[in-house]
């Protein structure tokens, strides 16, 4: 680690009360350019603290920056992961409120839901699918705390991947019903369709993404519990929403979820 614990905790109030004040701010490591991967997840990790301190609740994990389409995007070249917590879930079709939100964009994900615990090292795709009760559609809103979304992986990282809500609704389909790589996905945003793609635009299958999160976690002594529902990342690069806006996404064999914005 190459940042104190005060440290640690500062750029963690920083970046929450970014996240609950609705102001954007320079990227982190313009002032820390030698933070290191692990300060990142430590800063990330005293987020969630600060979370749980005043009563949130752990409804999720979230891989980021999973496919060709997003590294693109951002100009990135490796996944992030992080947490989604009670208030970032959205009920399907209702409104997302703007005015909470510093400059929302969506993301079409695949969902995963486990029935039992993976744990890394040396976890793979067959171990994700024997792991997995089912999977289904799920909108990601991603809302940067960085400004004009610029930012570096170490930054983004400790920025939570930059959760902020999610929607998962449809078909729930258990995971020997569908071809992940092949199966098509829409994002349709007022009535017109805007990204397209497939599951292969995953890290070549979702349920990559699922197995580098258990990696990670079990590089660090953790595992995904049973029960935990997983985004596995953006299909598509994202896509910019306001308020005004309706968001539908459609995945082959598994119906449609909807969000609006407010
Ligand atoms: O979920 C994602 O793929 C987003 C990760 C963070 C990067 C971004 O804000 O686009
Ligand atoms: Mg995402």
């Amino acid at each position: 680690m190459a940042l104190n614990e005060q440290t640690i905790e500062r750029l963690a109030e920083h970046l929450e009360n970014c996240q609950l004040q609705v102001r954007d701010t320079p990227k982190i490591t313009d002032e820390h350019p030698g933070m290191d991967w692990d300060d990142a997840y430590a800063i990330q990790d005293a987020i969630l603290a600060r979370k749980l301190s005043r009563g949130a609740r752990v409804v999720g994990l979230k891989a980021g920056l999973t496919s060709h389409a997003k590294m693109r995007q951002m100009g990135v070249t490796d996944p992030v992961f992080g947490f989604l917590v009670d208030g970032y879930a959205v009920a399907e079709g209702a409104a997302v409120d703007t005015r909470a939100l510093i400059h929302p964009k969506v993301e079409p994900e695949i969902a995963f839901v486990l029935k039992h615990a993976l744990k890394g090292p040396g976890c793979h795709i067959g171990a994700v699918l024997a792991a997995t009760d089912f999977v289904m559609p799920g909108i990601e809103v991603i809302d940067s705390r960085y400004r004009d979304f610029k930012f570096d992986l170490k930054s983004v990282i400790a920025d939570n991947t930059s959760a902020a809500r999610f929607v998962v609704g449809g078909r729930a389909v258990r995971p020997e019903g569908v071809d992940l790589r092949t199966v098509g996905v829409v994002l349709e945003k007022n009535g017109q369709p805007v990204a397209l793609g497939a599951g292969a635009a995953v890290l070549g299958h979702p349920a990559a993404a699922i197995a580098m999160l258990a990696n990670h976690l079990g590089r660090r002594g953790r595992e995904i519990p049973a029960g935990s529902l997983i985004l596995s990342g953006g299909v598509t690069e994202a896509v910019a929403v306001a308020a005004g806006d309706s968001v539908s996404l459609r995945v082959q064999g598994m119906g449609c979820t909807n969000l609006r914005f407010d």
